[in-house]
């Protein structure tokens, strides 16, 4: 009888845990300014001698007017710049957004590695996996939000799933952002 009831508290443990393992970590961790929506802030973690880092997001308009992310800012970095990628003769380029990144009325948009991105310039001290990047960002009409972006490992793809360390699966390493050429 004991056995027995040891056994069935193991399997509750083993349950429960299997219960919190699949519960999503990022679940509602939306952060409202205004109208604005922002999901899951991330960076990646630079290599030693990288200056430059990319910071990613989901942004979300739920008002009725158009609003823009004009400007950036962090203890991290000497300069927070908002980038956007095209292709220049074949080559992949980035260039800085005129005027910020537009966020239409009602519309989400997705800055994420390869797309359009918070470009954290003049690096001091590298982004270790596992802290966080304050960041503060000033939009048009909703105003200023403080954000933390979350480090996830270099060359992240997408933000880990879990606190697990168990990411999303990484297709081949690419350069850090720091090596993106910038368009003259
Ligand atoms: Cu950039």
């Amino acid at each position: 009888m004991k056995i027995a009831v040891a056994r069935a508290s193991a399997l509750l443990l083993t349950l429960s845990a299997i219960a919190v393992a699949i519960l999503p970590a990022r679940a509602d961790d939306a952060i409202m300014v205004g109208a604005i929506k922002l999901e899951t802030p991330w960076t990646r973690a630079t290599p030693g001698a990288a200056k430059a880092g990319g910071g990613f997001m989901t942004i979300t308009n739920t008002g009725t007017e158009p609003d823009r992310l004009v400007t950036g800012a962090s203890p991290r970095a000497a300069k927070v710049e908002f980038h956007e990628m095209s292709v220049n003769d074949g080559i992949m380029v980035m260039r800085e957004v005129d005027g910020g990144i537009e966020i239409p009325a009602g519309a989400t948009v997705e800055l994420k590695p390869g797309g359009t991105h918070v470009m954290y310039m003049g690096i001091e001290s590298p982004f270790k996996m596992g802290e966080t990047v304050p960041t503060t960002l000033t939009f048009e009409k909703a105003g200023t939000i403080d954000v933390d972006f979350s480090v996830e490992k270099i060359g992240a793809k997408t933000p880990a799933m879990g606190h697990d360390g168990h990411g999303m699966t990484q297709d081949a390493p690419e350069t850090g952002d720091g090596e993106h050429k910038m368009a003259k």
